[in-house]
């Protein structure tokens, strides 16, 4: 999955490993960024200003039923599925999980990928480009790595 400007907007596409079957998902004179999968594969959730600013959407594998996540009028961005499919971490300048004013920074933040509630401020730092760590891995996914990644012994 890929995100291509072929007219002066960006668009969301799929495609094989080998470059085969290019279907366009989107088509909109808006940008659509950011596509990721959801973990089994059957959604996409991306970024658009479709409605006028940024806001995460999400949809089905083929692009049908659009559902938007957000609705205000701060930068909601750079989508990413929680491991088990419930929640989506995002990027957003608003000041907090319940404001819809512009601050000066991005924050990471989740809401219930069912339908955009529940907006949980994940972490009170700058941060952008949100992903979820896989269970047993070192590395917590906001809180960063807390323990030393040495190789295996032999
Ligand atoms: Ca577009
Ligand atoms: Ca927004």
């Amino acid at each position: 999955m890929y995100t291509a400007d072929e007219g002066g907007d960006n668009e969301i596409w799929v495609m094989n490993a080998d470059g085969s079957g290019k279907v366009q998902l989107t088509a909109n004179s808006a940008d659509d960024l950011d596509p990721r999968w959801s973990p089994d594969g059957t959604q996409i959730v991306f970024a658009s200003n479709r409605d006028g600013n940024d806001e995460i959407y999400r949809m089905n594998a083929d692009g049908s039923n659009v559902v938007r996540l957000t609705n205000n009028p701060v930068d909601d961005r750079e989508p990413a599925w929680s491991l088990d499919g419930a929640s989506v971490a995002f990027a957003s300048n608003r000041l907090n999980a319940g404001s819809t004013t512009a601050g000066s920074t991005y924050r990471i933040y989740t809401l219930r990928a069912a339908d955009g509630a529940n907006v949980t401020q994940a972490a009170d730092t700058s941060a952008r480009h949100p992903d979820w760590g896989f269970i047993g891995s070192p590395c917590d996914p906001f809180g960063g790595c807390t323990q030393s990644q040495t190789p295996p012994e032999e």
